[in-house]
């Protein structure tokens, strides 16, 4: 009664215990796939660019956006005459490769939507690296998607061409197989990017959560997401165990809800204390801000904890591409690990430095042990 193992991208054999196999459940010290988590896959299309590049696209130093009309050069011209390099991208993506980074093998699934094509394929030789296993619902008709990446000092301006990622649907995450993987999870990690896409599919894990009493994880993931997507993003707050946002996607969250504060442990306080459906976890918030401490609330709780992060000699550092992902992806590593919050935080800040030593956001390979 092994988990299927289907002809989409999954890269990884199944553990020799059946994650259902009741005979075997005692010998296995903890079952496979803990972490399920959903969101876009996308091929980045990075380089270190230049203040004429970025006005030419009308692009700002550091932000996030999708693609629109006038952006439609943007990925030949970095390719061209910028020396790009393609490498895996898609923020949850890269968080799920950097919770398994920390985890025993088998640990994390990823969910999201590719195209059949040479940039899926790279996906597909990233994920294998990391160990993640990755149910793609694949469109054969759809290339998958690109978000080009323009690398200036400490800052990343993206811009993101969603294709097949924004085909990602309810019918593939209720497929038997894939439905399997989510009843079994332990722990699930949605990226906020993914409020663009399918918000029913984000709904229906946060539920499986809530009624299973298992953490539910949601990143803001960018501003624009609390901006255009409140809608969505409101439905499905009572059922955030933690948000992850960093200091920008703080302030437009506070901006757009009218909390009347621009104070960082305010806003995650605000956060934490939002209405919650499962009354049997207190909501965590954590706010990010680059060199600057982690700040944190917890429901309930007045004082506002601040942890500094790890230090690093600034020429160490090659791009901060993905540090949010990775710091994402080493907390929610120790969530699945019953870690405490002060663990799993400094979980996150070890796996961010690691990130940003690397191109974009990768992790060194041979592992590093934490
Ligand atoms: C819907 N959008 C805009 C996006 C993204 C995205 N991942 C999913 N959906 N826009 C940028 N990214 C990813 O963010 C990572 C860095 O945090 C990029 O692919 C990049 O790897």
């Amino acid at each position: 009664n092994l988990i299927p193992v289907n002809n989409s991208f999954h890269t990884t054999t199944p553990s020799r215990f059946s994650i259902r196999s009741n005979s075997f459940s005692k010998m296995a010290a903890t079952k496979d796939y803990r972490l399920l988590c959903l969101e876009n896959p996308l091929l980045d299309i990075q380089a270190f660019g230049d203040e004429a590049l970025l006005e030419k696209y009308g692009l700002k130093a550091n932000d996030a956006i999708l693609a629109e009309e006038k952006h439609q050069g943007l990925f030949e011209d970095l390719l061209q005459n910028y020396d790009a390099k393609l490498i895996a991208g898609g923020a949850a993506q890269n968080t799920a490769r950097g919770a398994q980074y920390l985890l025993p093998p088998n640990s994390v699934v990823y969910l999201g939507g590719v195209g059949d094509d040479k940039y899926a394929a790279i996906l597909h030789d990233a994920v294998k690296q990391a160990g993640l296993r990755v149910e793609y619902r694949v469109d054969p008709k759809i290339s998958t998607g690109r978000c080009g990446v323009v690398i200036t000092g400490h800052n990343r301006s993206m811009c993101t061409e969603l294709g097949a990622a924004n085909h990602y649907d309810l019918e593939h995450l209720k497929k038997p197989e894939v439905w399997s993987l989510v009843e079994n999870a332990e722990v699930y990690y949605v990226g906020g990017y993914h409020f663009t896409v399918c918000p029913p599919a984000i709904m229906e894990l946060a539920k499986q959560a809530a009624s299973g009493n298992k953490p539910f994880i949601l990143s803001l993931s960018a501003p624009f997401i609390c901006q255009f997507f409140k809608e969505p993003l409101d439905a499905s707050a009572p059922y955030w165990d933690y948000v992850i946002g960093n200091e920008g996607e703080a302030a437009a969250y506070a901006e757009s809800h009218g909390l009347n504060t621009t104070d960082v442990k305010e806003i995650a306080k605000a956060l934490a204390n939002l209405p919650k459906e499962n009354t049997q976890r207190k909501r965590v918030a954590i706010i990010t801000q680059g060199t600057e401490p982690t700040i944190v609330a917890i429901q309930g709780e007045d004082e506002v904890k601040e942890y500094p992060v790890h230090s690093i000699d600034p020429a160490k550092i090659n791009d901060t591409n993905g540090a949010g992902d990775a710091f994402a992806g080493g907390f929610a590593a120790g969530v699945v690990e019953g870690k405490s919050i002060e663990e799993s935080i400094h979980m996150g800040q070890w796996l961010a430095k690691l990130s940003i030593q690397e191109l974009g956001p990768s992790y060194p390979f041979p592992k590093q042990a934490y």
